[in-house]
């Protein structure tokens, strides 16, 4: 088989890039080693900056996040039991973010593709990447027990942390910058109203806990918990409690349901340069992970490939490979901005094992100061809703 550009992973990096090349009549074929029902429920990322919800309207798969996502124009950081608005609209220009889960998106991208009849192969194992060097390289694999070869121009490594693009790059071309949190997030998801109509980001002396939502009765709350802590330890009833106690304010109560998903996610830092190796380009987590706290990671995946539909085009246009070849360089910019905002938004958030009373009151005077600054306020808001950049 062929085809000009091999998509490995549907997740939204994947998915995004495929839908963007079709727009501009460059064939693509995506090459996703999970079944269908799987990738479209997994439930993750919620917050979509600005800019990602233009690029769905703007692209023509936005009708359901308007219809059924929210827009919020704020966000409340809480400590020390009260609330303090950062007012994203009076800060940024009117400008916003919507809640909106990521499988939501996965789901309306899956359903573009297949209804204009381009394929996407679920279940493939034994994916392997060859000839990344030359111009003929080549993905193969096993669908259905069968062998399958798929040659292209183009390979794009959109399959997550944990896929094989970025180990298919040989040892020693590229170079990694890690950190490791020392805890993981606890996530739910629960059938009970919101509790609030903007996110609650909360510090508090038992450890960070954040409220978020996915719809008028849907909630996605996330607790933070030791790195080793096993989810089998956390009855609904026990989370529910550690939730009140570090979610409690003045004036305010938090309604429990039924919790209908759960699980803990490590807390990692990570991003390899380049983020391309001969035809093979690295879009989303493949190439740079953040923690969740910023709520960075599947806007920056959508950037990606936004940038590489761009590059791609413009190569099939005339061979012309200058932007190709910038790639990696036009990506990184915007993803260090995205890993500074994110490890700040952490280290000010999180109680550090170890950490002592003199780190403590720095926490705390960071947030004061970021709630009450004009300047601290509106760098927080220009940075969750997705900064810019005017050079
Ligand atoms: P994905 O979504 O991991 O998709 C990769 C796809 O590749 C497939 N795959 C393979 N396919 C073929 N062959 C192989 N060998 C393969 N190996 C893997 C996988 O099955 C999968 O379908 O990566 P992508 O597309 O780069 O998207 C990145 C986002 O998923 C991720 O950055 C976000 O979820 C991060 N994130 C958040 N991002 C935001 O922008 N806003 C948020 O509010 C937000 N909240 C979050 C988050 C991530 C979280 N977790 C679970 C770490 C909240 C949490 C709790
Ligand atoms: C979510 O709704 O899943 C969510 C919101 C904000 C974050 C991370 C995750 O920072």
């Amino acid at each position: 088989m062929r085809t000009q550009v091999a998509i490995i992973g549907a997740g939204p990096a994947g998915l995004m890039l495929a839908h963007l090349l079709s727009l501009e009549g460059i064939e693509s074929m995506v090459i996703e080693s999970r079944a269908r029902g799987y990738v479209a429920h997994r439930v993750r990322a919620g917050v979509l900056e600005q800019a990602s919800a233009d690029l769905l309207d703007s692209t023509g798969v936005g009708a359901r996040m308007r219809s059924e996502g929210l827009v919020h124009h704020g966000i409340e950081l809480r400590f020390g039991g009260r609330d303090h608005r950062i007012d994203f609209g009076a800060l940024t220009g009117g400008r916003g973010i919507t809640v909106y889960g990521q499988q939501e998106i996965v789901k309306d991208l899956i359903a573009i593709r297949l209804s204009a009849g381009h394929p996407i192969l679920f279940e493939a194992s034994d994916v392997r990447l060859h000839d990344l060097k030359s111009e003929r390289p080549s993905v193969t694999f096993l669908l259905d027990g069968a062998s399958m070869t798929i040659e292209c121009d183009i390979i794009a490594g959109c399959d997550g942390f944990h896929g094989v693009s970025r180990d298919s790059i040989p040892a020693g071309v590229l170079t990694t910058y890690e950190r490791k949190y020392p805890f993981s997030w606890l996530g739910i998801l629960a059938g009970v109203a919101p509790s609030s109509e903007e996110l609650i980001y909360s510090y508090h002396e038992r450890g960070f806990a954040l409220l978020s939502m996915r719809s008028p009765t849907v909630s996605r709350l996330y607790l933070q918990v030791p790195a080793d802590e096993r989810i089998g330890d956390w009855s609904d009833a026990r989370i529910w409690t550690e939730l009140q106690t570090r979610l409690a304010a003045d004036g305010w109560s938090l309604a429990d349901g039924p919790v209908t998903e759960k699980g803990i996610s490590a807390m990692r830092s990570f991003v390899v340069e380049p983020m391309q190796f001969g035809r093979l380009f690295l879009s989303g987590d493949a190439a740079h992970i953040v923690p969740p706290t910023g709520a960075k990671g599947m806007n920056l995946a959508l950037r990606d490939v936004s940038i590489l539909a761009d590059a791609v085009a413009s190569f099939y246009k005339g061979g012309d490979t200058r932007l190709l070849n910038e790639y990696s360089s036009s990506c990184l910019r915007r993803v260090w901005r995205a890993h500074h905002f994110s490890w700040w938004m952490t280290s000010m958030l999180h109680r550090f094992p170890n950490s002592d009373a003199y780190q403590t009151r720095l926490q705390l005077a960071q947030l004061a100061y970021t709630v009450d600054s004009r300047a601290a306020s509106t760098s927080l808001a220009e940075n969750y809703v997705g900064y810019e950049w005017t050079t």
